[in-house]
């Protein structure tokens, strides 16, 4: 899809703006523009194909022939011509997070500043704090956004990467060249980022796979092809490889490539304990070099005296001790979920009505969904004052009969900087459920945000807390907290942490997840969702919490509707 392609050139193109000094009004129409690229779910190429760009809220005449020239000719002059208009350094500069365009302009201007190296090289010698009201906590704020930059260069989040990758798995699947088709590597076992796409598959025909897999329409480049092993470079910006393996050899080479390398060297040690050779063909016994197995996995890790171990949790983190005592945990699936407590609607800055999300949440099978617009002071993100929160409760329980799914009312209420919530005990008592959440004022210590993120823990209205870390993968760090201390005190307030499913988020992550469950501390899985296309973002929250050990007990939404609701009356 190109959309995620658009959303960053209409960004660019508002920089580039900014810098020139151009109307905040037309800087805005691109920030918009952008946005409702990366909010929409369907491919707009397809919008494009139906004539219905100008249906797309946010995309006016301009932008919408800016679009249509992008998906007809791969080009857009204008963004073109603008970048041909400044000096390139300037536009290579503000990649770093934290240079917007003003500062990449001064720093350009001044200290005549071209690449991200010779900025780094500024920093480190305090040479970007001469500049007028920069400092050195600018200089080291710089240093972590480039920090950041090469990190993320590298991976993708699985939520962007997975739609590619089971596209590839299935256009593959379907051909009757192939046998068996199975993603392997970090996406099967759904870490939150991923480096490269790896898939095998078993054929007698490896040359029309490989054919077919090296001429996707999304293959911007080959960098290899075999009739055993073939990779390319996909659109997004990430590879993907594909492996011919011999059909005795299947499960073994899918247990090896599904890794983690460090679960598999732990494998590997107890194979050798027992007289047994593993690697990628199959297991062996040492003495006379005989395969006793390798067709499947189950039958791979039934050679080494093992039940068949999740991917999700081989990380080498306890579970082939457990699996060989028989206590590996029942890990939480999709379909143990019933509903999402945490959804956006047109209400505050969700791009569907309430209507249109429950009748989605209800062809998912859902029980029961919970709507929590944002709070009143979240002006940028349409916060709803009390009055019509009021009303939304009304509304909310006559659709709730009407479209047979539950509807429960809530709100995602802002946590303010000194830990009170953005609407009164009066107003919060009467909702459904609660979520409280930090949305503003990142930059505090440690100390701070922690008691801030406490004190909002213990108002017994809060039933939910909403995206505990604050991290954006790829954009924002954690905010400064002492998670340690926000999961003593959930277990003392009988809080939920929420694991927030969109693909950007995955907050709390697997292994603070693990920790939460460990001290007995309920989880909630929710989306977040800003439209009802987003309720798919529900896999990547599972897929974060079966990292993290969890099991359908430990998640509040697995609960049918009647134990919830005893559940956030008792606690
Ligand atoms: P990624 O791609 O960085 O997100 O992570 P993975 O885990 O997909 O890593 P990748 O693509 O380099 O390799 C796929 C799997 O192959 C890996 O999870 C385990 C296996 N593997 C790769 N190199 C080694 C190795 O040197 N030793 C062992 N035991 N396994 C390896
Ligand atoms: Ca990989
Ligand atoms: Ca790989
Ligand atoms: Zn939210």
């Amino acid at each position: 899809m190109k959309n995620l392609e658009l959303a960053r050139i209409f960004n660019e193109i508002a920089d580039m703006l900014e810098i020139k000094g151009e109307s905040p009004f037309r800087i805005q129409a691109y920030r918009r523009g952008a946005r409702a690229m990366e909010a929409l779910s369907e491919d707009i190429e397809e919008i494009f194909r139906r004539g219905e760009l100008r249906n797309i809220p946010g995309v006016g005449e301009s932008l919408a022939e800016k679009i249509a020239e992008y998906l007809k000719t791969g080009r857009m002059t204008y963004f073109e011509e603008l970048r041909a208009s400044l000096p390139p350094g300037v536009v290579t500069l503000m990649q770093v997070p934290e240079v917007g365009p003003k500062t990449a302009l001064l720093l350009y201007e001044k200290l005549g500043i071209t690449t991200i190296e010779e900025l780094e090289k500024a920093c480190k010698e305090g040479k970007v704090r001469t500049l007028p009201r920069m400092g050195a906590k600018t200089e080291e704020n710089i240093l972590k956004g480039i920090e950041l930059l090469r990190r993320t260069k590298e991976r993708l989040p699985l939520g962007v990467v997975l739609p590619h990758a089971q596209e590839i798995v299935d256009i593959l699947g379907r051909l009757k060249q192939v046998h068996e088709i199975s993603l392997a590597g970090s996406i099967r076992r759904m870490k939150e980022t991923i480096g490269d796409i790896d898939i095998l598959v078993t054929s007698d025909e490896p040359d029309v796979v490989m054919d077919t897999f090296t001429t996707l329409p999304r293959v911007s480049r080959v960098l290899s092809k075999g009739t055993t092993r073939s990779s390319v470079v996909l659109d997004v910006g990430i590879q993907a490889d594909v492996r011919v393996v011999e059909p005795e050899s299947f499960g073994a080479a899918l247990q090896y490539f599904t890794g983690s390398k460090e679960h598999n060297i732990r494998l590997r040690e107890r194979a050798v304990r027992k007289g047994l050779k593993i690697n990628e063909y199959g297991v062996f016994l040492v003495k006379n070099e005989k395969r006793i197995a390798g067709r499947t996995e189950e039958e791979v890790y039934a050679s080494l005296g093992l039940p068949w171990i999740p991917p999700e949790i081989r990380e080498d983190q306890g579970e082939i001790d457990l699996a060989e005592k028989g206590k590996l945990p029942t890990l939480i699936q999709l379909s143990d979920v019933k509903g999402d407590l945490h959804i956006h609607t047109k209400w505050s800055d969700g791009a569907d009505s309430v209507e249109e999300i429950a009748k989605a949440a209800k062809d998912r099978g859902y029980e029961y969904i919970c709507i929590t617009d944002h709070s009143q002071s979240l002006k940028f993100a349409g916060g709803v004052p009390i009055d019509e929160l009021r009303e939304h409760a009304r509304i909310v329980r006559r659709l709730s009969d009407k479209l047979g799914i539950a509807i429960l009312i809530g709100s995602e209420v802002d946590i303010l900087p000194d830990g009170s919530l953005d609407y009164p005990d009066e107003v919060l008592k009467e909702l459904d459920v609660v979520v409280a959440s930090v949305h503003s004022r990142f930059r505090m210590s440690e100390e701070e945000m922690t008691k801030r993120i406490i004190k909002a823990m213990e108002n017994p209205h809060v039933d939910i807390l909403g995206h505990p870390t604050g991290r954006l993968l790829g954009q924002r760090d954690a905010y400064q907290v002492n998670i340690e201390e926000i999961i003593e005190a959930a277990r003392r307030t009988q809080t939920v942490l929420e694991i927030n499913a969109t693909p950007e988020r995955l907050d709390l992550k697997d292994t603070h997840a693990r920790m939460a469950k460990e001290h007995g501390v309920k989880l909630a899985i929710n989306t977040d969702a800003h439209s009802r296309h987003q309720l798919r973002y529900m896999a990547f929250g599972v897929g974060t919490a079966r990292r993290g050990w969890i099991e359908p007990k430990d998640v509040v939404n697995t609960l049918p509707l009647n134990d919830l609701l005893d559940f956030l009356h008792n606690r």
